[in-house]
């Protein structure tokens, strides 16, 4: 739909307004004196007041509102500058920023529906984009708290612990998985990738349309070797076109995966072939390109990884020396998402959905962190610091230690814990408003659990 197209509602709201208005001076007074309000009618000059929350990527809050006088209070309680619009009117916000409540008076409007968005660009696509629906009179409506109204803290910290104690909660599905290749009569490898929308538990209940590769979000996980010869045949299941880049991966430039530059697009029903040779070692993703900010938030990204791991074995960083003799107990990939249909969420899962880690005191483990969202999120495990061995998999000359590593979107980062200490650790971006709210807390959170050797 385009901003410019009519809305029925507002359309039906100036001829609602124009008959209100001739009522009035018909009747005057003796109307309003003579006849009690009914339990939802908003008198002219009492607007109802429709509190809306903005965030990274999403519109919530009162959705409901009486017909009649309605004034929308939108609160930016994200990280990043937000507008609100109403699609198909002229009725808009300026840009906004974090902390920042607005007013939009929308006056009368009529029983019917109408969708707000915000259109920062990109952001519409990401997900914040909201159905308004105004009751008919008669409908029973609260009113939500107005901003200066604290909240119920008590209720709240029950929620938020109840939401935290959910941890780790069982959902479907599970991305990542390793793809198997046949192995041809020439020694190529062969993986078989279908892309399709197909429903993913994000978190428990939580149910979306996620575009995905053979099911899983994210897609499987593709493991080669330096010289290995690949083969990636992909089928176009879903309703778009697609192509599919291999980010961070030494390609012919025909295989980069770009249409209409390197290739034509795949379209809906088609296969298209990825046929190369992996050069060197990659710290790879693979997602699709054409319509990338619809098709990669909303699930299409994968990791493809070629070679080992470049850990320094046997050196000594900021005094601390790397065992030569190092045994990995988990090499973990963690894709980070923030927006489309998936959201918040670390390898497709929204905390409390999200994986634990379970390790033994002393134990190493290696991370690698790849972002597939909008945002950059920097990465806090608490008690360990990170040793950062490859950047987008290219091993560092000089590896350092951080306890917080901001990855940005595309970027990789390859690093190194050991786990030296028993107890429950959590593990989550450090933007707050990406792992809590008010009720609960959700998003990029995990925790590495370390038992007692
Ligand atoms: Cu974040």
């Amino acid at each position: 739909m385009s901003s410019t197209e009519e809305n029925p509602v507002f359309d039906r709201l100036l001829i609602v307004l124009s008959l209100f208005g001739v009522a009035v001076v018909v009747l005057g007074i003796v109307a309003v004196a003579t006849r009690p309000a009914a339990s939802n009618e908003i008198p002219l000059g009492e607007p109802f007041v429709a509190r809306l929350s903005l965030s990274e990527f999403q519109i919530g809050g009162t959705l409901t509102v009486p017909a009649g006088q309605v004034v929308l209070e939108a609160s930016n309680d994200g990280s990043m500058a937000h507008n609100l619009v109403v699609r198909g009117g002229n009725l808009r916000t300026p840009d906004f920023n974090p902390g920042e409540t607005v007013r939009l008076d929308l006056g009368a409007v009529g029983a019917g529906t109408f969708e707000v968005l915000c259109d920062v660009p990109g952001h519409t696509e990401a997900g914040m984009v909201s159905t308004i629906t105004v009751a008919p009179p008669g409908t029973e409506i609260q009113p939500t708290a107005t901003a200066d109204t604290l909240p119920d803290f008590v209720a709240l910290d029950a929620l938020v612990e109840e939401s935290m104690l959910a941890f780790p909660a069982e959902t479907e599905g599970r991305g990542n998985q390793p793809l198997e290749p046949t192995v041809l009569a020439d020694g190529t490898l062969e993986f078989e990738l279908t892309a399709s929308i197909e429903q993913w538990e994000v978190e428990p209940g939580k149910f979306v349309d996620a575009w995905t590769y053979n099911g899983q979000v994210p897609g499987p996980a593709i493991r080669i070797d330096v010289g290995d010869k690949v083969r990636v045949i992909l089928r176009n299941e879903l309703p778009d076109s697609t192509d599919v880049h291999w980010h961070g991966v030494r390609t012919p430039n025909s295989m980069d995966g770009v249409a209409p530059y390197t290739q034509e697009l795949i379209a809906a029903g088609e296969t298209f072939i990825y046929e190369f040779v992996a050069e060197r070692p990659a710290v790879g993703m693979y997602h699709a390109h054409h319509h990338g900010q619809r098709a990669v938030p909303n699930g299409m990204f994968g990791v493809f990884t070629i070679g080992d791991n470049p850990i320094p074995y046997g050196r000594t960083i900021s005094g601390t020396t790397i065992p030569a003799d190092l045994d990995l107990a988990l090499d973990i990939p963690m894709v980070l998402n923030d927006a489309g249909v998936i959201g918040l969420s670390l390898n497709g899962k929204s905390f409390p959905a999200t994986e634990p880690y379970v390790v033994t005191e002393g134990d190493w483990i290696s991370i690698r962190y790849y972002n597939e969202g909008l945002q950059s999120h920097p990465m806090h495990l608490h008690q360990f610091p990170q040793l950062v061995y490859a950047k987008d998999g290219i091993p560092l000359d000089s590896p350092y230690w951080a306890d917080t590593i901001n990855v940005a979107p595309g970027e990789r980062y390859s690093v190194l814990v050991n786990a030296d200490d028993p107890g429950t650790w959590v593990w989550h971006c450090h933007i707050l408003t990406h792992v809590e709210r008010d009720d609960a807390m959700f998003g990029m959170v995990t925790a590495l659990i370390v038992q007692e050797a």
